[in-house]
């Protein structure tokens, strides 16, 4: 119920001069035996009068545009708008809201569902919205389907800090006065989590995705491998390297808790590549290696290596420029204890390593 103040005033008027009865939610008791039967010139009248009153100010804008549009010219919504009083937009500004239904710490992996649905204005409904992200080094993920959306999607590959940031417009065209953020931690969850991503300057656009493998490629192609001391130092051994011909093998116990993951595989550019291991064996020292598969004639790229051990970041190694078909030893990890050392003081590459 929407009361202005001046009908208060006479509302409050009126109950005086009839007694105490308002409006719908006003009472008005009396005691029993209180009704004069003319022998009783004592009957006591004992009234409550309860006022519930409340005043409510309403400024919303009702915006009715789609009944004033005219479809027989692109003007038409223009017009609409502008038929809408100007002094309703003075005021406060829309407030822009984020949700990411998975919350704030994920593992590496997780596909963010946002929603910017809880944003609001004073004049009228959300009709545009606007996201951001910061994202860590080397993750060049996009909104899905795009950044114009409510509920946009975004696979949160690399870990770290990723923040997302959100404006909105109203019918009005009028900008939200402040940014909404939103921090997203991924976090790995294993007790090995190996992750690539690489720069390629001569692709001028390193996000796009896409490519038949044979003719084309949107990126360069880099792949991490895993060795266990089985392999005796050799890529591609078809049971002890884990990569992408081999992503999941069984090692150790017939369990698969101590078995590598290649969780993600990038043909396309930028990476990231992620390899796992939950369990790591004891007494077993892997050994870490990136090759340049394929440069899809975008020249050589620069590597980086980054190694967590139960969820903490151990080692980056960053910036190691690769050239087509080239093989870095980058690092070995040692359990227990997760000791990740680099192989050599500068990186160790070997030219044109090929699966044998
Ligand atoms: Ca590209
Ligand atoms: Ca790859
Ligand atoms: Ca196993
Ligand atoms: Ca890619």
């Amino acid at each position: 119920m929407v009361v202005k103040a001046w009908q208060i005033a006479g509302l409050i008027i009126l109950a005086i001069v009839g007694g105490g009865c308002l409006s719908d939610t006003g009472t008005r008791r009396s005691a029993p035996g209180a009704e004069a039967d003319g022998t009783d010139a004592t009957a006591q009248i004992d009234a409550t009068v309860e006022i519930d009153a409340t005043v409510e100010i309403d400024t919303t804008v009702e915006i009715d545009a789609t009944a004033q549009i005219d479809t027989s010219g692109p003007d038409a919504l223009d017009v609409a708008v502008a038929e809408i009083d100007p002094d309703a937009a003075e005021g406060t500004c829309p407030i822009a809201r984020i949700a990411v239904r998975e919350g704030e710490r994920v593992p590496p992996q997780t596909v963010l569902h946002l929603s910017g649905l809880g944003s609001s204005s004073p004049h009228g409904p959300i009709h545009g919205y606007e996201w951001w992200v910061v994202q860590p080094d080397g993750s060049v993920t996009l909104f899905s389907p795009s950044p114009y959306v409510a509920e946009p999607t975004f696979e949160a590959n690399v870990a770290g800090l990723y923040v997302f940031r959100l404006a909105v417009r109203d019918a009005l065209g009028n900008p939200s006065c402040a940014v909404a953020e939103a921090r997203v931690l991924v976090v790995p969850g294993d007790g090995i989590h190996v992750e690539l991503t690489w720069d390629t300057p001569g692709d001028v656009n390193q996000a796009d995705t896409g490519g038949d493998q044979i003719y084309f490629s949107a990126g360069s192609d880099l792949d991490l491998h895993l060795l266990h001391p089985k392999a005796y130092g050799q890529y591609f051994d078809r049971t002890y390297d884990c990569y992408w011909d081999n992503v999941n093998p069984e090692w150790g116990i017939f369990a698969p808790e101590d078995n590598p993951r290649l969780d993600r595989d990038d043909t396309d550019g930028a990476g990231p590549e992620n390899l796992n291991l939950q369990a790591p064996e004891p007494n077993v020292t892997y050994r870490v290696g990136v090759h340049y598969w394929n440069d899809w004639a975008y020249g050589p790229s620069l590597a980086t290596v980054r190694i967590y051990i139960d969820g903490e970041l151990k080692d980056e190694w960053g910036g190691v420029r690769l050239e087509d078909q080239e093989m870095w030893d980058s690092h070995e990890i040692a359990w227990p204890g997760g000791a990740v050392t680099r192989i050599g003081d500068v990186p160790q590459i070997a030219p044109y390593y090929r699966d044998p």
